[in-house]
């Protein structure tokens, strides 16, 4: 499998990033070489040019931890000229979050509202190991990797984003799944008093948010558990404090505040495919040479953009990870299984 996992010497981020960012990044990760370096580096990272207008954030002492002694080992776009990392307020100021309302602004505006400390995870269904783990020991035992990923939402807009997360992988690994495991199935959090959009009596949704990947899927290198962007912890609006992060599938598979992760034997019914089957597959793998019913997915709108400039760009097969994944759906009908 061809994965570029760079290690922490070996740094591509000039691929992605204006130089004055991959400047002071790059004092960041020699920082991190030497560990221990600890939180004061991590403030000293928020205040440096890498994430200008990175608002401190609040998490407690052993995320900070963990989050400072993040590995590189990013997969990142390599266009120099379109892939380059979204401004903080963009990633954070733009989003599809429902259980906070349908606009785009909703969520930054709302979110604040949710509880993540403290915050468990139930792991159940197929699976020797299971139960309600807390999120520092769910977390803690794994190494924090940063991931430069794209994110391409299915009404063709797109961002690049650093991620701080672990990988699916290990969480699976450490549940000792049965023999019957197939699939892999991920709730939301259901709380109306914290959540507004879940009091909206028109929603369109039936709560909990649920999404699912094949058990291949899930395992895969590139498919990972994010607990921060830009980094620091996630704020709210991205899916604080566990959210999935997919790259090659359109972003409503990258399911945000997860509150359980069930191992399955059937695939799982994702809320959009409950919606409008005809619209959203549970498959939902990027792909520019099949259509959404209403609109093409040729292109997509790269933010930051403009009016005076939608800074269109051609949208890539699998996201532009088709050497990574594409052997994962060798055979298949992508018309029939999107
Ligand atoms: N629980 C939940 N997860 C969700 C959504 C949602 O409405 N609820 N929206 C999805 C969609 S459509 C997208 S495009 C991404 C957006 O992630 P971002 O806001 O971090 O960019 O989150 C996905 N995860
Ligand atoms: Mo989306």
């Amino acid at each position: 499998m061809l994965i570029k996992i760079a290690k922490p010497s070996d740094l591509h981020e000039s691929d992605v990033t204006p130089e004055s960012i991959y400047l002071s990044r790059r004092r960041f990760m020699g920082g991190m070489a030497g560990l221990g370096a600890g939180l004061a580096l991590s403030r000293r990272v928020h205040a440096s040019d890498a994430y200008t207008d990175v608002p401190e954030g609040n998490a407690p002492p052993w995320l900070q931890e963990k989050i400072s002694e993040t590995e590189w080992r990013s997969v990142t776009p390599t266009d120099p000229d379109k892939d380059r990392i979204a401004p903080f307020d963009d990633a954070s100021g733009y989003n599809n979050f429902f259980e906070f309302g349908t606009d785009k602004r909703d969520p930054a505006r709302h979110a604040g509202s949710l509880q993540t400390q403290p915050w468990s995870v139930v792991v159940d269904g197929e699976v020797n190991n299971g139960g309600r783990i807390a999120l520092e020991d769910l977390a803690t035992p794994s190494q924090f990797e940063e991931r430069i990923y794209r994110l391409r939402c299915v009404e063709a807009w797109s961002m690049v984003i650093p991620w701080l997360g672990i990988p699916l992988a290990d969480i699976i690994r450490r549940a000792e799944p049965t023999s019957n495991a197939k699939y892999v199935r991920f709730e939301t959090l259901v709380d109306p008093e914290q959540m507004r959009g879940q009091r909206s009596s028109f929603s369109i949704i039936e709560w909990p948010y649920v999404e699912g990947l094949r058990m291949d899927e899930a395992m895969h290198p590139l498919t990972i558990l994010a607990l921060g962007m830009y980094g620091r912890e996630l704020p709210n609006q991205n899916g604080a404090p566990l959210r999935l992060v997919v790259p090659w599938k359109y972003g409503f598979k990258s399911i945000k505040s997860i509150v359980r992760i069930s191992l399955v034997e059937e695939q799982p019914l994702n809320s959009w495919q409950q919606i409008a089957a005809d619209e959203y597959g549970f498959y939902a793998n990027v792909n520019p040479e099949v259509d959404h019913p209403r609109w093409s997915q040729a292109t997509e709108r790269r933010l930051p953009n403009s009016l005076f400039n939608t800074n269109t760009i051609d949208t890539l097969m699998f996201n532009g990870y088709a050497d990574e994944v594409a052997e994962l759906y060798a055979g298949m009908d992508l018309r029939k299984h999107y």
